[in-house]
This record gives C-alpha cells, sequence and structure tokens, in this order.
C-alpha cells in the first residue's frame, strides 16, 4: 500500500470527522493509498498533543507553516475557521502539497478565485468537504436524476435548520463559536449552511443563474468568548431565498439557527415531471421516491431504505438491512480521494466546483442586503 501523508490544521469537530475517516476508509474499501497521520497542527501544544494522542498523529506543529516545510507530509487538510482558508491553502499548494479544504472554500468568491488558482498552477489534487453528497441515499437520488427517472424537473427546495443560537448568552469568536464571528466565518447561516444546500443542488440540478433572498440578524450583540467585550454581531442568523436554475427549474431554499427543536435538518425534495424525490438528514438512510408510472391501484411514496448493497457505497458495509451514519460521509469522501488519487480522475467536488457554490452564496448575501434580484456569472 502507497502511504499518504497527512498534515491537519486545525483539530475541532470537524478535524475528528477527517480523522475518523482517515482512519476507517482503508478498512472498509479496497484501496492503493493509505492515510498516514503525520501531523497535526494547532496554536495550542497541549491541545494539539491531546488531539494527537487521541487520533494516533505522530508528531504536532505549533506553526503551519512549519509543517508545509515537512518534505514527509504529502496532502494538506484544512480544519481551521473560514478566515484561514485562504491563506493555508495557497501555501500549501506553493509548496507542492495537495489540498483538502473545509466548506465553504473561502470568505468569498474572491478568496475562492485564488485558491483554485493556485491549486491548479501547482497541479496539485484538491477537495472541499461537502460531505452530504456522500450520504448513499443522496448519492441514489443523484443516480435516478441522472438516469433521467424524474424527467424535466421543475422544483427543488431545500432547508437546514438548527436551534443553538437562540440564546442571546451564546458567545461569538474562540474556537467553540466562530462560526458566530463575522471576521472568522465570512457569514453565518449562508456560507455554513445553505452552501451545503447549494453545493448538493448544483450536482443534483445543475447550475443556479441567478438569486433572490432576504436574510436577518435576530441578536444583534453578543459577547466575545476570549475577550469578554461586547461586539455587534455581523453575521445573518437566517437566510431564505428563492432562485432559478441553468434547466428552468425553481429553487426555494432556507436556512436558520432559530428554528426552536431543529438541530441539524437538512432535508431536500426535487419534483419532476414523471417522479419525485424527498430526503431528511435525520432519516439519512431513507430515500423518499414518487414515480407516477407505479400502478395507479398501488401508486404512492415508497420509503426506500438504502442500505442493500447494490445501492451506492452500501456494498462495502454490513449486510443489508444495517444503517450507517453521518461519520460514513467523511469516510466515502477519503475512499473517493484515495481513488482518485489511484484512478487520475479528479476527486469532485474540487476547488473549482466548490467555487460555483461560494458565488452563489457571495449572491444570495448581496441579494439579501440589496434587496434585489442577483445574477450568478
Ligand atoms: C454547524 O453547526 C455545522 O456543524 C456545520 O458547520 C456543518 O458543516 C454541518 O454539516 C452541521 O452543522
Amino acid at each position: 500500500m502507497k502511504p499518504l501523508n497527512i498534515g491537519m490544521v486545525g483539530y475541532g469537530f470537524m478535524g475528528r470527522t477527517h480523522s475518523n475517516g482517515y482512519c476507517q476508509a482503508n478498512h472498509f474499501f479496497d484501496l492503493e493509498y493509505k492515510p498516514v497521520l503525520k501531523a497535526v497542527c494547532a496554536r495550542n501544544k497541549d491541545k494539539a498533543q491531546a488531539f494527537a494522542d487521541q487520533w494516533g498523529y505522530e508528531s504536532i506543529e505549533t506553526d503551519w507553516r512549519e509543517m508545509l516545510k515537512r518534505d514527509d507530509i504529502d496532502a494538506i487538510d484544512v480544519c481551521t475557521p473560514n478566515n484561514l482558508h485562504k491563506e493555508i491553502s495557497i501555501a500549501a499548494a506553493e509548496a507542492g502539497k495537495m489540498v483538502l479544504c473545509e466548506k465553504p472554500i473561502a470568505m468569498d468568491v474572491a478568496e475562492g478565485e485564488e485558491m483554485c488558482a493556485a491549486v491548479e498552477k501547482a497541479g496539485v489534487a484538491n477537495m472541499v468537504w461537502y460531505n452530504y453528497r456522500r450520504v448513499p441515499a443522496v448519492t441514489l437520488a443523484k443516480q435516478l436524476i441522472d438516469e433521467g427517472r424524474l424527467g424535466r424537473i421543475f422544483h427543488y427546495r431545500a432547508n437546514f435548520l438548527q436551534d443553538w443560537t437562540i440564546n442571546a448568552d451564546v458567545p461569538q469568536g474562540g474556537a467553540a463559536t466562530w462560526r458566530l464571528d463575522a471576521e472568522a466565518a465570512g457569514s453565518g447561516v449562508t456560507g455554513d449552511l445553505l452552501a451545503h444546500c447549494i453545493d448538493t443542488a448544483i450536482w443534483l440540478n445543475g447550475g443556479i443563474t441567478d438569486v433572490s433572498a432576504v436574510a436577518e440578524t435576530f441578536i444583534k450583540e453578543r459577547t466575545h468568548a476570549e475577550t469578554g467585550a461586547k461586539q455587534a454581531v455581523k453575521i445573518d442568523d437566517a437566510c431564505t431565498f428563492h432562485c432559478h436554475f441553468n434547466n428552468g427549474s425553481l429553487g426555494l431554499f432556507e436556512s436558520t439557527r432559530y428554528a426552536r427543536g431543529h438541530k441539524a435538518l437538512y432535508t431536500l425534495e426535487i419534483n419532476g415531471e414523471h417522479a419525485s424525490i424527498r430526503w431528511d438528514l435525520h432519516d439519512l438512510h431513507r430515500l423518499e421516491y414518487f414515480d407516477h408510472s407505479d400502478d395507479s391501484i398501488v401508486r404512492g411514496w415508497r420509503s426506500v431504505h438504502v442500505s442493500d448493497g447494490d445501492q451506492p457505497y452500501m456494498g462495502n458495509w454490513w449486510v443489508p438491512g444495517l444503517n450507517i451514519g453521518y461519520e460514513h460521509t467523511f469516510i466515502h469522501q477519503v475512499a473517493d480521494f484515495l481513488k482518485s488519487l489511484e484512478t487520475g480522475e479528479p476527486i469532485e467536488p474540487s476547488f473549482r466546483t466548490a467555487l460555483e457554490t461560494q458565488k452563489v452564496c457571495d449572491a444570495v448575501l448581496a441579494s439579501a442586503s440589496d434587496r434585489a434580484w442577483k445574477t450568478i456569472e
């Protein structure tokens, strides 16, 4: 087996999901390459060491620039807050490293363009961690659409609902709550949650041409987690938009962190001429499918439990009927990345593909702020 030496920058929630992916992929997929957890980098030495010990990283760094100088590292995994994606990814590409970057690709399109240029100039493998594409039921949806089973698509609807920021005492900034700090995150739910919905939508239904959005910041002031200072909240707490797709269908998207009772409810529904599809992250193994060509006396919504060996990814797991979960989406993404190194077939979503999602995010935020339709270039 060929080693793929990983250097990870950042060690939060995403650091854990990715590390688990690296540890598990070769247990379940036949692959030529095998990730080796060479180094994890974080500013706090003790925390970096604790993370390294827990996950089996061989060494730690406290300055990511030092990690880029190391010859024993092939790929840099960027798991930092969004405001560091650009600098680290570009420097990594210039150092000849492969780059795997958390979503959204960047703070905005301008940064994303620079990142694409850097990885393309260096000719290094690159991808962005839009993991929900690799939920087997979502991959099956893609297969059904590509087979033409839905026919012409009329509607695409998606929601991503959470409730963890309703309390005004939740701080912003710092390691745990940087997602609420515009300086670190760039935007609120648009970059964090809608970006997932947009990535999946573009993958399943093609490009988005124009958007009209509304956004709201419900809590206007929060305390900074590290300095204790009161600060204005500059992120979007909730954002809703509608849009046109290139294929003529209409899209409707909503995301919020103020939907009491919803923790991470990502749902999507697609209505076509012949069939419809519905999926819900809280029941991620099921693909709801309605096929109008079914015999009318038994026609209705089928609830397909995606666990059969013939269905996407499932042949690599247990036996039909047994579930897998959220963490497996990252294992699948690692496995697909390793496979792409073997075959030479580029991994998706690449930086360039993720830039399309960033364009929609930027247009959504601009539309909400100007109260006007925005066209995506
Ligand atoms: C935010 O709570 C978050 O963790 C996102 O940052 C992830 O991308 C999403 O998958 C789940 O929710």
